[in-house]
């Protein structure tokens, strides 16, 4: 088999790509080792910036979104027991889209179908070759049969443990790692959200988000220890975690029911550098990861996929430039995120071995940003993203 571009993975960095290279003409295959169905059980990513509804809707993805989508105009920080609210809108003009990766995902997979684009799902065994000559290879098996893709470019799309990053010699990619030492306990459940905004909570017991998937479905989270278990909390137990880190008011309108799904994600802050090894592109969290705190993962994911779209794109109308860019365009927007998302974790989570300077560092700066309009409009203009070089 032979192609333009081989994209390895099929979350949304690997789908979007797939999308926008093939309106722009650049033949593309996606391989993918699990089955669509996992893909799609994956629950992530909730709140999406204006670059990516963009993105979206230039993939030609953008209905469903537009439809069933719920635009935010304002998110909400809690501490000390008070809610205050950030006016995206009217401290920066733009507002954030709540849309699942679920769906996002879901809607990228039904526009390849319907295109009817070449795409291998549960491909074991996938290896990337001779990324630095002319002609990149990928092998892989399918169904017990050896199978090889012949390629221009490879993107690597496949995620934080895919195959890509680790095929780069060692001495050739930088690694910028920051773990925490806390998880997020998260619960999905068909119930009405308990605002109709995201409320992030700075609690002694540990950070708590109210988010949401639609009026009728909520997402939340706890900060919860990284040696727990899912399965050793019970829906009953979650709920009252959920509601102690809650004001009595916010708690008492809090609807429960049982979780339709609940796991539990480390936090990790990480950054390869480069992103480009000749002939291969790594984009997603193939090249780097945030703490979810700021919402940024997903976010950040789509401009890559933008800025090597529009490399590829131009590569096969002639022009090089924004190709040979590419790495250094990402990282420049990636780094910023990275700082964001790590303030936001810094500023709403206890840690655990922080001591009392660190919580009134906290407490202080939580209290400065309420009452300062450049502080709030700073927070904002992260939080709905910043635009795209
Ligand atoms: P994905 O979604 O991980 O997709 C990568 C795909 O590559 C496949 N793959 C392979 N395919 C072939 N061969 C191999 N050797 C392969 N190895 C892996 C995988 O099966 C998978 O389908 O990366 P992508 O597309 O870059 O998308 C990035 C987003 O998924 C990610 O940034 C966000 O979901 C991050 N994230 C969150 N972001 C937010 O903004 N808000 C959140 O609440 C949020 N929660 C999360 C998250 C990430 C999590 N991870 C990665 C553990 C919760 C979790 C649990
Ligand atoms: C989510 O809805 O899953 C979500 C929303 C905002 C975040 C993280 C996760 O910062």
């Amino acid at each position: 088999m032979k192609t333009q571009v081989a994209i390895i993975g099929a979350g949304p960095s690997g789908l979007l790509l797939g999308q926008l290279l093939s309106r722009a003409g650049v033949a593309n295959v996606v391989l993918e080792q699990r089955s669509a169905d996992y893909v799609l059980g994956r629950i992530r990513a909730g709140v999406l910036e204006q670059v990516t509804v963009d993105l979206l809707d230039e993939a030609g993805v953008g209905a469903r979104m537009h439809a069933e989508g719920l635009p935010h105009d304002g998110v909400e920080l809690c501490f000390d027991g008070q809610r205050h609210r950030i006016d995206l809108l009217g401290l920066t003009g733009k507002r954030v889209m709540v849309y699942g990766q679920t769906e996002v995902t879901r809607d990228l997979m039904a526009a390849r179908a319907e295109a009817a684009l070449p795409t291998v799902y549960e491909a074991e065994n996938v290896s990337v070759h001779g990324f630095d000559g002319d002609r990149p290879v990928v092998r892989y098996t399918k169904d017990g049969a050896a199978h090889e893709l012949q390629c221009e470019f490879i993107a690597g799309c496949d995620g934080f443990h895919g195959v890509c990053r680790a095929s780069v010699p060692a001495e050739a990619i930088a690694l910028h790692e920051k773990v925490y030492p806390f998880g997020w306990l998260g619960v999905l459940a068909d119930v009405p959200p308990v605002n109709h905004e995201l409320i992030y909570v700075n609690h002694e017991r540990g950070f708590a988000l109210c988010s949401q998937r639609s009026r009728t479905r909520s997402r939340y989270y706890v900060q919860c220890s990284l040696d727990d278990n899912a399965e050793d909390w019970s829906d009953a137990a979650f709920w009252n975690e959920l509601k102690r880190r809650l004001p009595e008011a916010t708690a008492a309108g809090l609807v429960t029911g049982p979780s339709i799904e609940k796991s539990i994600a480390p936090l990790r802050s990480f950054v390869a550098e480069p992103l480009r090894f000749g002939r291969l592109f790594l984009a997603g969290d193939a090249g780097h990861i945030v703490p979810p705190t700021g919402a940024k993962g997903l976010n950040l994911a789509a401009t890559d996929v933008a800025y090597l779209w529009q490399g590829l794109a131009d590569h096969y109308r002639g022009n090089g430039t924004a190709l040979a860019h590419y790495s250094a365009r990402a990282l420049a927007r990636i780094w910023k995120a990275e700082r964001f998302s790590w303030s936001m974790t810094t500023l709403m989570h206890r840690f655990p071995d922080g001591g009392s300077f660190a919580r009134k560092m906290q407490q202080a700066e939580l209290a400065y940003l309420v009452s300062s309009p450049a502080a709030m409009t700073a927070l904002a203009e992260n939080y709905v993203g910043l635009p795209m070089d």
